[in-house]
């Protein structure tokens, strides 16, 4: 059983309330928000997917992108991608898809999943700011492969809140990982989305049985209330924002100082961990 912090809000989430640590402690985590999965001509549409579905969330996750770098409380985003030598790409993940279109194959925004390439990057609408740690991953999971646990212990962070594409794959996979490694968290249940309503909702219920044996889940509105941020001046930024613009993994970015106090202090991760079993 968590801790109570009497000075830190309690956020209504199911099974039992997520109480937040102090400030700096926990961490919004983006996962893989990109155009490969949300446009068409990318990753998730070459594996058959109506990538329309997920885009109700991004509203969501831009009120609470606002709301997080008003409070410069620490932002995390992922994007699953590979080297363009495919050295990170295990042969098992390279196979699947069709002929013509798999990982690498080249698409109407770039080759399909590789670092750097346009269809590669997080969508413009939830494009990072200087600060927000971008971590590239090569796997499904955010701590597979990738320094983000260290980079979590190093800034103390205990406790995630988590949402992006797609619930029941690298979302899930990433509660798992880091339910395991001893961090609390929680599921933003109307900032994820997968390509499958039926999926998206056989994990909520897997996440919070048990007593919330993977994770709690809670609604943003709670989450947005909590920290003190209602919802109408927490409205998405403008396209006027400088910061609005597509981020991919090779985008230099240097801390700025509005958010140098909570800023990670590599701000921009690539992971590049080769795949020793790939011919
Ligand atoms: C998938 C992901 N679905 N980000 N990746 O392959 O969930």
């Amino acid at each position: 059983m968590p801790k109570a912090n009497p000075t830190m809000p309690v956020i209504p989430a199911k099974p039992a309330d997520f109480q937040l640590p102090a400030p700096g402690r926990f961490a919004l985590v983006i996962i893989d928000m990109q155009r490969d999965f949300l446009e068409p001509g990318g990753f998730g549409e070459s594996l058959g997917n109506n990538v329309h579905r997920l885009r109700p969330i991004v509203p969501v996750l831009q009120r609470l992108l606002v709301a997080f770098r008003m409070r410069g409380f620490p932002v995390i985003h992922t994007i699953e991608g590979h080297h363009p030598d495919l050295t990170d790409c295990p042969p098992a993940k390279l196979r699947r898809g069709k002929d013509g279109s798999r990982i690498g194959d080249p698409g109407p925004m770039g080759r399909i999943l590789i670092l750097g390439e346009p269809g590669n990057g997080i969508i413009p609408e939830l494009a990072p700011v200087p600060g927000e740690l971008v971590l590239t991953k090569p796997g499904k999971g955010a701590f597979c492969r990738t320094d983000l646990e260290s980079m979590l212990r190093v800034q103390a962070i205990t406790h995630l809140l988590v949402g992006g594409v797609t619930t029941e794959v690298c979302v899930q996979t990433t509660l798992r990982e880091a339910n395991d490694r001893g961090f609390e968290c929680l599921l933003i249940e109307d900032a994820t989305e997968s390509y499958f309503p039926e999926f998206k909702q056989s994990t909520m219920d897997m996440v919070r049985a048990q007593g919330g044996i993977v994770a709690a889940t809670a609604h943003s509105s709670d989450i947005l209330r909590s920290i003190g941020v209602t919802e109408p001046s927490a409205g998405p930024p403008s396209t006027a924002n400088p910061a609005a613009r597509p981020v991919n993994a090779t985008a230099a970015q240097a801390p700025s100082s509005l958010h140098a106090r909570l800023a990670f202090p590599l701000g921009l991760a690539i992971s590049r961990n080769l795949f020793p079993l790939h011919p």
